[in-house]
């Protein structure tokens, strides 16, 4: 009996990392719904043949379990369902896809982790098991999320998950006083970053950064250059040049400038001629980001990459507000008149190592947070 159980456990473990590879397809594709995986498999061990594959399609629609029971056809009776999310139990724009599984005579299903939308929630695994339909569920932890983190994100704290990314000297510095532009990070381990980018809703820079390396903060990445995030710029008092490639190209790629200033008032009018959205900023402590984040969700943003600098970095940082903190150590040595990392980044608290990889001659990690430091409530 426990044989049996272990088996099937490895054939769990197995196809829901499958089911979990096909969600990755079309990461950042289906608006603001999860990117998830359906996989229908009969038999078990090694004579398990998947009869039935499925991905949320893009758009956010049909959900991956209808593609998946689609494919399969007639072969789904009797198969077992790998779904990386709870199956929905609404009716939405579609009917329910825990409905659709009992329809099409399914026998057992794994689930890879609980839908929190409020229209789910639990009663998806309800409707499978009230048909008796085996379930089980896995913790819905770990890597089987990370391709909805941010969908996950906005339903728990209503803001997007967030990542940190840093590159730092050998040094222990992330750039150089004076506003010259320094390389660290090198060619590899730069195109990871587009990577992220391309995965990313929004990117974010403080208005020091955008003033000293005048950056464009697109995907640049041979196929991906139409999945740049929106850009958002950290600019309390305005100071932005308006020759700012972020300024320039605001028309092809949307650029939002977050500022103290009256979005209305005659110092914006540039901006918004030359393209940029201007969003209100009522200071720079963590209810001001917090309040600011929470704004994006209704802006589509449910993923943020925050790419520097150190005072934004470090304003995120105090303002418990980061999710992941992706770390690239580089060889390069500043020396001089360097730019401190701030605190936290090159040991963060409260924050657990989840990959480590070598980029080159570059060192990569990422640090996830362990869980929020203290309970995140909505800013008032
Ligand atoms: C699934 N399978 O592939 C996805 C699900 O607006 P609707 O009707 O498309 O519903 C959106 C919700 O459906 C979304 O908030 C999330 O709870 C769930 N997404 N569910 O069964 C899927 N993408
Ligand atoms: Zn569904």
């Amino acid at each position: 009996m426990a044989d049996s159980t272990d088996r099937q456990h490895a054939d769990d473990e197995r196809f829901m990392a499958v089911a979990r590879r096909l969600s990755l397809r079309h990461v950042g594709l289906t608006a603001e719904n999860p990117s998830v995986g359906a996989l229908l498999v009969q038999g078990s061990g090694a004579t398990a043949r998947v009869v039935g594959r499925g991905v949320t399609a893009w758009g956010g629609r049909p959900h991956a379990e209808r593609v998946a029971l689609a494919d399969a056809g007639a072969d789904a009776r009797g198969s077992t369902a790998y779904v990386t999310l709870e199956p929905c139990a609404h009716h939405g724009r579609t009917s329910p896809c825990a409905d659709s599984l009992v329809e099409a005579g399914v026998s057992r299903v794994v689930v890879g982790a609980p839908d929190p939308d409020p229209r789910v929630n639990g009663r998806g695994v309800e409707i499978l098991r009230a048909a008796g339909i085996e379930v089980r569920c896995l913790s819905g932890e770990g890597v089987v999320t990370r391709p909805f983190e941010g969908f996950l994100q906005r339903l728990r704290f209503g803001r997007p998950f967030v990542t940190l990314k840093m590159a730092v000297s050998r040094d222990g510095f992330v750039g150089r006083l004076g506003g010259e532009r320094i390389g660290i990070s090198g060619r590899i381990a730069n195109r990871q970053v587009h990577l992220l980018r391309a995965n990313s809703d929004a990117i974010m820079v403080g208005v020091g950064t955008a003033v000293a390396d005048d950056p464009l903060l697109t995907c640049r990445l041979p196929g991906l250059s139409g999945r740049s995030p929106i850009r958002i710029v950290v600019d309390p008092q305005l100071r932005l040049p308006l020759d700012a490639q972020l300024v320039t190209t605001a028309r092809s790629v949307p650029t939002l400038i977050a500022s103290t200033r009256n979005p209305d008032g005659a110092e914006a009018v540039p901006y918004r001629r030359a393209g940029c959205r201007l969003l209100r900023l009522s200071g720079y402590d963590r209810d001001d980001l917090r309040r600011l984040l929470h704004a994006m969700p209704s802006a589509g943003v449910q993923t943020l990459m925050v790419e520097g600098g150190p005072v934004l970095a470090a304003a995120f940082l105090e303002a418990e507000l980061v999710d992941r903190i992706v770390v690239i150590r580089s060889p390069v040595e500043i020396r001089s008149s360097g730019v401190a990392a701030p605190d936290g980044v090159l040991a963060p608290n409260n924050f657990r190592l989840a990959r480590r990889e070598r980029f080159g001659d570059d060192d990569w990690s990422e640090w996830e947070r362990i869980e929020p430091c203290s309970p995140e409530s909505s800013p008032t």
